[in-house]
């Protein structure tokens, strides 16, 4: 959006609003009831072009001619000034995603804030390395490691949480001393608009900061990413778009950190406390509308407690209620898009072609008049799937999962295990041998015990297998923003 206009998005390249230099725009529409939000305008490859010049510009300028002290404290200045204008970024937010207002005043915002001010501090502390190293002569010689930027840093974002995910990148991006081009997901193209102004506001040399809208293939993804002056490209999106980057990445020998899909499980044990397992549970498949990379989309539990389990699921899911973002008493939005809600269904449709048991849902709700453009959909829990069930192997990215029975503790780790993603899990027991013993043999890059999303961003974050490359958080964020050079000096 310019800074006077909510209902354009620019692009925002060199401190500066432009829309694209071709013309093109496309429609942002609201997820709740497909009315015409605003007008996204394309970027240009000339305008990609424009982003990466300016952004190295300022990467060899006045970014780096700041003292690190004074770039740590220009971050907490970002964090402050989102804050201030907390009630624009919900706003903006919720109006692209549909997402309760509830949900993300809570987590979206203050994580987008937060994400400043935790790298902030990190690159304040972090200890270098040294190695003083015997010579045959007796003298010796002292190795340090030097850290720099690594250059430009392409960030490609998905919908599903787009300011928190965004700045997870961004923030420790800036604070080692890059500068980015950001290309937002083309279903949710605001905060990352509005975070312009918050940068010029705070006096962010212009160019360390670009925002390019667009599409993938084609489209802005796909200019920075095969953009030979971006030095590095983070990402977060489908294990298959990651693949796509990871090839274009390959051109010009260029880093990648991969944060992709998940098939994610939770394991119930029969000793686990049930309350907590149950709420627990609804938040980790039914939160954000199902649309968490480490959502449970596979619940796996001990059989004696296998019936309680799925009532109580039952209950409490029926119970949810669908509805508009600003109603304080929605628990479910809509989907991100009528395209995601066909996409949901088809799998909705599938379970029933396969024999599933639908404990509850599988459709769509019926709703009022007013939101009937909307992309809704029923939380829905199934039963009785093969384990080679499309339903079970896939990612759906919705408000479902589907809940099996187990009867060792070899059994489920062995299922768990079976699928090519390996991004979460949840393990639930009061077990604490147990909860070890599981943790460290699941193939994950991130296993809760007794929690799930409980985050603390110093920690790495990331999947295995086909859920990603790399991890980022705390000084694993710093590893892949920045350049290491040994120096080795003879005494
Ligand atoms: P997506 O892969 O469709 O799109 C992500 C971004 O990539 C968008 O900005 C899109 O325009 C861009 N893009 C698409 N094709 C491209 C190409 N060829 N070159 C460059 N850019 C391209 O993902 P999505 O639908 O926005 O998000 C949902 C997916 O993201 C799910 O699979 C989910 O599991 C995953 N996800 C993973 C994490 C994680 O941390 N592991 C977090 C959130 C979402
Ligand atoms: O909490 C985070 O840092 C993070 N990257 C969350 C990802 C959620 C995926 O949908």
């Amino acid at each position: 959006m310019s800074p006077t206009n909510i209902a354009e998005f620019h692009n925002f390249i060199d401190g500066q609003y432009r829309p694209g230099s071709a013309g093109a725009t496309f429609d942002n529409t609201s997820p709740v009831d497909g009315s015409h939000i605003g007008l996204v305008h394309e970027a240009s490859v000339a305008d990609v072009n424009d982003a990466v010049v300016a952004a190295k510009a300022a990467l060899k300028g006045p970014w780096a001619a700041m003292t690190l002290a004074d770039r740590s404290a220009m971050l907490y200045a970002i964090a402050d000034e989102i804050d201030r204008r907390a009630d624009d970024f919900l706003a903006a937010e919720v109006a692209d995603t549909g997402k309760p207002a509830s949900l993300a005043c809570h987590i979206d915002i203050p994580r987008g804030a937060a994400n400043f001010r935790i790298f902030a501090d990190s690159v304040k502390n972090v200890p270098g390395e040294f190695f003083p190293t015997p010579t045959p002569d007796g003298t010796g010689a002292i190795n340090y490691a030097l850290r720099s930027p690594k250059g430009v840093i392409g960030v490609i974002c998905p919908w599903n949480l787009p300011l928190l995910l965004m700045t997870w990148k961004v923030g420790p991006a800036l604070a080692c001393g890059n500068t980015v081009v950001v290309k937002p997901s083309e279903e949710t193209p605001g905060t990352a608009t509005l975070l312009g102004e918050v940068m010029n506001t705070v006096g962010v040399p212009r160019g360390v900061y670009n925002v390019v809208h667009g599409f993938g293939p084609g489209s802005a993804g796909e200019f920075v990413t095969s953009h030979q002056g971006v030095d590095a490209i983070t990402f977060t999106g489908e294990t298959r778009t990651g693949e796509a980057i990871m090839k274009a990445a390959a051109d010009g020998t260029r880093d990648v950190s991969l944060e992709m899909g998940g098939k994610n499980p939770a394991i119930i044990f029969a000793d686990a406390d049930l309350d907590d397992a149950i709420e627990g549970t609804m938040r980790s498949v039914f939160v954000n509308c199902g649309q968490v990379c480490l959502g449970t989309e596979r619940v796996y539990v001990e059989r004696p407690i296998f019936d309680e389990f799925v009532n109580r699921l039952a209950t409490e899911a029926k119970a949810m209620k669908i509805g508009v973002p600003d109603d304080p008493a929605t628990d479910l939005g809509p989907l991100i898009s009528l395209e995601h809600q066909q996409k949901v269904l088809s799998y909705y449709n599938k379970a029933v072609e396969e024999g599933a048991n639908v404990v509850i849902g599988g459709g769509v709700p019926v709703l009022g008049d007013d939101v009937a453009k909307g992309a809704w959909i029923e939380p829905t829990i199934w039963t009785d799937l093969a384990d080679d069930s499309v339903l079970v192997v896939e990612e759906i990215f919705g408000p479902c999962c589907h809940i099996r029975p187990f009867d060792s503790e070899e059994e489920v780790i062995a299922l768990a295990n079976d699928t090519v993603y390996g991004l979460a899990a949840a393990v639930w027991t009061q077990n604490t041998s147990r909860a070890h013993r599981v943790a460290s043999q699941l193939d994950v890059g991130l296993c809760w015990v007794n929690s799930w999303f409980l985050r603390d961003l110093r920690t790495p974050f990331g999947g295995m297998k086909a859920s990603g490359i790399g991890r980022e958080g705390g000084v694993h964020s710093l590893e892949f923003y920045t350049e290491t050079t040994n120096v080795c000096l003879k005494l």
